[in-house]
């Protein structure tokens, strides 16, 4: 039997475990990339880990989502991170250099390799035909160090691309139209593999955008083909030499085909506030609008600004719209440039902004009450936009554009011809934005500013669990629930003690307080915890204010690492039924659970405060409880090595 692109790469970089879906495995990491909200953290546990270079072939620190500097405290772990890269061999790529997925799938995604990212968007790079896996801070500080990445054996879903793209609809309508039929935990365990002779007629940074939004479908990664298209946009780039061909066996299977006829797509738009609540653009037309941006790693490559260029030639923005551009790179916003997009888009009264996040994380950008923003951004999470109560709708460039002329939600469609992109056969390269590694490390002094702290140390797992219920929450809880980011809260990723002060700030203020005077703590939730970012913090900012375990029906996978490398222990209901029968402010309790940990038990007995018990379920490797026993990853890395292991 033949194999899918995904199995090729992963048998070219299985260190353990067998190919069979579900199973453990681990796998050789290429490169990593980081970004500075999840940075400082990494950097801190690769500083812990002890290692003197980064033993990957090439990692990347980015900074890209916090380039506000409204005080000290940014630009300080700017400088950390350019001399620890300095320092341990590292490539750093500037703040205003771009957003870290779209500046790796110009500047560094090779075909065929491996890429772990501390950032949930990573699988952009699948673009290129990279494996490419979002994981916390400290799988990327492991991997740094040159351990494998461990993962569960995800299963392989083709999706069979035919047909072509209508003018007005784009790669973003793909994956809207992906999310409308999988919802946001369709993608769970997961990998999307992308095939059938509609795939030629994306090009890389399209592929890349429906790599990118795969991660709302909860997917471990997206992958595509590297073909002749992957070969042209490496040449564009000066790089190929870097390609391979890849592409699935002819008699290779999936575990199941989703069909998609890319002409029988229509502009599509996710409706407030989540990623699946997708309809056509023609259904929710009309509604008046007060902000579009076109921007993030989703929508902001060339295409995506040259787009709304020309479609702004000799038309302008309705005067009651903020019409905002946040270039994804300064290779595009140079390229973008000099194809005379910037006169274009200055005439019709567009705002432009630096290369970076910004407002998809809540970095300015904030809408006004009551109004309904449109993005071409990943995300809108409730309140995630920094406006409580907020009204965001993600949709494509063509549509953004549409709507921004228009004044209010329109298929773009209705303004006619549409606009033709070439894109370049070379781009124009401009690397200064970069600094490459140098051999000469060991002098480099790592400049650390008063608001980066140590990490906190944590206690190893007791013998049996007693904890309060401080919170319980619904299903498809978000990180940005459990972790808001934001202009007040992003800069204190690096200081974990003023950081857990927010910890459910948007759902419940109260929790920090409430879990101290607890002392040991558990949560309990629904389907789909933990959705949404890799942010680390969203595991270890509890774990400091006492929580040991979470308790849900089910969780997303890298939250669920997350926790398991702070060592808080994922329990799922045997009988989700459970979760009706308790309540907030109850004592649950789990006499031996080190002990059944350890055993490797399937499940253990939860008591709670009325005397019932009932059964939750321990979904982990052997790998995994022996971490949770340790009370989390460092310190059991750290008693290996002291015990001489590798
Ligand atoms: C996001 O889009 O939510 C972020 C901000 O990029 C996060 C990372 C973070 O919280 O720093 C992600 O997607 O992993
Ligand atoms: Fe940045 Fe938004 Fe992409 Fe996250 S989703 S990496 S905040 S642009």
């Amino acid at each position: 039997m033949g194999l899918n692109v995904t199995e090729k790469i992963i048998a070219a970089h299985i260190v353990e475990g067998q190919m069979s879906p579900g199973q453990p495995i681990a796998i050789k990491i290429d490169q990593t990339l980081t970004q500075d909200a999840t940075g400082t953290m990494a950097y801190l546990e690769f500083e812990a880990i002890g290692i003197d270079r980064v033993q990957t072939e090439l990692s990347v620190s980015y900074v890209d989502h916090n380039l506000i500097q409204s005080d000290f405290r940014n630009a300080d772990d700017h400088r950390f991170l350019q001399s620890i890269a300095a320092r341990y061999g590292l490539y750093f790529s500037k703040p205003g250099n771009g957003i870290c997925h779209q500046v790796h799938l110009e500047r560094f995604a090779v075909p065929g390799k491996t890429l772990l990212g501390s950032d949930s968007h990573t699988p952009t790079a699948g673009g290129c035909g990279m494996l490419a896996i979002g994981a916390g801070g400290l799988d990327v500080a492991m991997a740094m160090a040159g351990q494998p990445f461990h993962l569960n054996m995800p299963e392989v879903i083709g999706v069979h691309l035919t047909g072509e793209l209508r003018p007005w609809v784009s790669a973003k309508d793909v994956i809207l139209e992906l999310l409308r039929q999988l919802t946001v935990k369709g993608g769970v365990g997961k990998v999307m593999e992308y095939f059938g002779p509609g795939v030629k007629t994306l090009s890389v940074t399209d592929r890349g955008a429906i790599a990118n939004l795969g991660t709302e479908l909860g997917a471990t990664s997206t992958v595509f083909p590297s073909d002749e298209v992957t070969k042209g946009f490496l040449m564009g780039q000066e790089r190929q030499d870097q390609w391979v061909e890849l592409v699935a066996d002819p008699d290779a299977s999936y575990s199941r085909i989703i069909e998609i006829d890319l002409s029988s797509l229509e502009p599509m738009i996710a409706c407030p506030s989540s990623p699946d609540n997708v309809k056509k653009v023609k259904d929710v037309a009309g509604k008046p609008v007060s902000q579009v941006i076109i921007g993030s790693c989703a929508n902001s490559s060339l295409r995506d600004i040259m787009v709304a260029a020309k479609a702004l030639e000799n038309r302008s923005i309705h005067r009651d719209v903020s019409f905002e551009i946040n270039p994804g790179s300064r290779q595009v916003l140079e390229n973008a440039d000099i194809q005379g997009a910037l006169r274009s888009l200055i005439h019709a009264g567009a705002r432009i902004h630096q290369c970076g996040c910004l407002g998809c994380i809540g970095m300015g950008q904030a809408p006004a009450t009551d109004t309904i923003s449109l993005r071409t951004f990943t995300r809108n999470f409730p309140g995630r936009s920094g406006t409580k109560n907020d009204k965001v709708y993600l949709c494509s460039p063509e549509t953004a554009v549409a709507s921004a002329i228009k004044g209010v939600i329109t298929d773009p469609t209705e303004l006619g011809d549409a606009p033709t992109v070439e894109l370049p056969e070379s781009y124009v390269i401009n690397d200064s934005g970069i600094i490459p590694p140098t051999e000469d490390t060991e002098t480099v002094e790592i400049i650390r500013g008063p608001n980066i702290k140590p990490l906190p140390e944590f206690e190893p797992l007791p013998e049996d669990l007693e904890a309060e219920v401080v919170l319980k929450v619904e299903d498809n809880i978000t990180t940005d629930h459990i972790m808001p980011a934001g202009s007040k809260i992003l800069p204190l990723r690096s200081n974990v003690p003023a950081i857990s002060q927010y910890v459910f700030s948007a759902i419940d203020p109260s929790f920090p307080e409430r879990a101290k005077k607890a002392g040991t703590v558990m949560v309990v939730g629904g389907e789909n915890y933990g959705q949404g970012s890799s942010r680390e913090h969203a595991a270890l900012a509890p774990r400091y204010l006492g929580v040991r375990a979470k308790l849900v029906k089910s969780f997303a996978r890298i939250h669920k690492a997350n926790l398991i490398n702070f060592g808080i222990v994922p329990l799922t209901f045997e009988n989700p039924d459970d979760y009706d029968r308790i309540e907030q402010g109850d004592t649950l309790t789990i006499p031996g659970i080190r002990k059944a940990l350890l055993s490797g038990a399937k499940s253990v007995t939860v008591r709670d405060s009325k005397g019932n018990t009932f059964q939750a379920r321990l979904d982990l490797s052997d790998r995994d409880r022996y971490i949770l026993a340790a009370g989390g990853l460092l310190n059991w890395v750290k008693a290996e090595l002291s015990k001489g292991a590798t």
